[in-house]
């Protein structure tokens, strides 16, 4: 309770007076027009394909937990994709009856468990079909077609299907090389069968599901062999760092940050040359791979590389940024086995509320390595009656100064103050509970029901919020044009 005293006093403090010694900046919002555009489902979430094969039990994920179902809904609407590694060594068996390679098999029952979760939670669901089923050189549908038929028999809607999971990587982990043309050669042709096929004319085909910085010709040869007429949405997966490498000062590291803004600079390259107008997604992406860094990854520091990462995918035009992941490992949004909340998890469900629709430029007065500042239109549709015309903004300071926000062009205006602090530092694992504060109030489940996520509201035109912390700001009487007319 201390520690929680302690940082409710200071962030009071500083949210009502303008400190000594804080560093001052000023944001100004460029509100004629807007540089991009994200829907509801821009933020996504993972599981891996390694949880499918019976004797994973999910990894433990409760489906019928009323907790996991409350979290799930509260992250809605939202896709999930199941994809990864082991993807491209399953095998779909609708009984199991007979089946000898119970690790690499996956039944009718574990598809309808997750088919039913989606449902009740009001996700879409996104599938990675195995593309190492191969025949005379080429991707042999026969499997697939097994389970698109049990799966419109039993009347489940998928919103997309992916063909084959990070394939330059085949050589290593499967001893296979499949080329990138082959590929693209594949996909093309799964792309006829699926339109020709009863139930599945708009299930979106997704690819090609690899680094683009690693293999930024292997994507070339997928699209030009085919793949740029069969993809509806373009994925790149990333990640900043691995777990065996991470150190926690990567995780405020502002230049680290940056990374992605040439990564998706690769991207857009390599993808426009062939598909101007494919909206392009980051199609699993986390903070550190293979599992996360252990102790950092699904601790309050990680929202700094996740926060901003949604920042700058928006800015780029990017439409998706699917999440690994949901559960299991190091870095998903609930706890293993507690199913506790984690602090991304807080992070995303206030991202999915606050923001949505036009994103808007935004200039600060120091440079980035000082403040990182994005700013969008609100969501039209939230749950706090913020009329159209409003701005959400959201901030990172990843330095350990505290800092004063000023908004010259919002004078005499309210403020919203959506921000999040850890209970007990960057790290914070108090009592096994990885906890964050909003505005000083620890964030907890209240009878398996997301608490109401209220703002602060101050008439301050200069707000002031310790270093190395991260929030949202919303300003309802902004009455910005760009964001009145959606
Ligand atoms: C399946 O994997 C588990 C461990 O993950 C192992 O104990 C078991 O022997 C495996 N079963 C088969 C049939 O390979
Ligand atoms: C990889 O496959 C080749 C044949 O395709 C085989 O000769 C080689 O032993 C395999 N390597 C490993 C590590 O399994
Ligand atoms: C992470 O931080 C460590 C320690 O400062 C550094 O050596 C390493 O290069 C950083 N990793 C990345 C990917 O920047
Ligand atoms: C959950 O944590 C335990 C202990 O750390 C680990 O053995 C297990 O693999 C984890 N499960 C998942 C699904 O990540
Ligand atoms: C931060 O500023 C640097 C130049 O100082 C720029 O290269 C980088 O792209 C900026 N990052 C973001 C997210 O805008
Ligand atoms: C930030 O402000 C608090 C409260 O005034 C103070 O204790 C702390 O030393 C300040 N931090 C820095 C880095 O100046
Ligand atoms: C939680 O649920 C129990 C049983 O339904 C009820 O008695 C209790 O008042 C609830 N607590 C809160 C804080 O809503
Ligand atoms: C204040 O914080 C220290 C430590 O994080 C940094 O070294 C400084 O660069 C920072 N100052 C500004 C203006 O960002």
């Amino acid at each position: 309770m201390k520690v929680t005293l302690s940082a409710l006093l200071l962030v009071t403090t500083f949210i009502s007076h303008t400190s000594t010694g804080a560093v001052n900046v000023s944001v100004t919002v460029l509100t004629t027009q807007a540089v991009s555009f994200i829907d509801e489902l821009f933020i996504g979430v993972t599981l891996d394909s390694h949880l499918l094969p019976a004797p994973q039990h999910w990894g433990g994920l409760d489906f019928n937990s009323q907790k996991v179902q409350a979290l799930a809904k509260g992250l809605a609407p939202c896709y999930l994709r199941i994809g990864g590694t082991a993807g491209d060594g399953l095998t779909f068996d609708p009984t199991g009856h007979g089946t000898t390679d119970v690790n690499n098999t996956f039944t009718g029952a574990t598809w309808d468990a997750v088919n039913t979760f989606v449902r009740d939670v009001n996700w879409k669901f996104i599938f990675g079909l195995n593309v190492l089923k191969r025949k005379d050189g080429h991707w042999d549908p026969t499997n697939a077609k097994e389970l698109l038929q049990y799966n419109s028999a039993k009347g489940y809607q998928l919103a997309g299907l992916e063909l084959g999971n990070e394939a330059d990587l085949f050589p290593g982990t499967y001893n296979i090389t499949v080329s990138s043309s082959q590929l693209g050669m594949d996909v093309y042709n799964f792309k006829k069968l699926l339109r020709s096929t009863p139930g599945y004319e708009s299930t979106l085909v997704i690819g090609p599901d690899v680094n683009v910085g690693r293999s930024s010709a292997f994507v070339a040869d997928y699209f030009a062999a085919g793949g740029d007429r069969a993809v509806d949405r373009i994925t790149f997966h990333q990640y900043y760092t691995s777990d065996r490498t991470a150190h926690l000062s990567n995780f405020t590291d502002t230049k680290l940050m940056d990374t992605l803004v040439s990564y998706i600079q690769t991207g857009l390259g390599v993808a426009r040359r062939t598909n101007p107008h494919t909206p392009i997604w980051l199609g699993e992406t986390s903070s550190s791979s293979p599992g996360g860094a252990p102790g950092m990854s699904d601790r309050y520091v990680a929202g700094f590389l996740w926060l901003d990462k949604l920042g700058i995918a928006a800015r780029m035009g990017l439409k998706g940024v699917l999440r690994q992941e949901f559960y299991a490992e190091r870095y998903s949004l609930i706890g293993n086995s507690t199913f506790d909340p984690l602090p991304d998890y807080w992070l995303t469900v206030l991202y999915k509320r606050l923001v949505g629709g036009p994103v808007l430029s935004v200039e600060a007065s120091v440079d980035n390595s000082t403040i990182r500042a994005y700013a969008h239109c609100t969501k039209p549709s939230n749950s706090y009656g913020y009329v159209p015309g409003s701005v959400t903004m959201y901030f990172l300071l990843p330095t350990d100064n505290n800092t004063s926000i000023t908004f010259p062009q919002f004078p005499n205006q309210f403020v919203d103050v959506f921000w999040l602090t850890p209970v007990d530092g960057l790290t914070s694992n108090l009592r096994h509970l990885r906890t964050v504060a909003l505005n000083n109030d620890p964030l907890t489940l209240v009878n398996n029901t997301l608490p109401e996520l209220k703002p602060y509201r101050t008439e301050r035109n200069t707000v002031t919020f310790p270093g190395k912390s991260f929030g949202f700001l919303v300003f309802p009487e902004a009455d910005v044009a760009a964001c009145s007319s959606q």
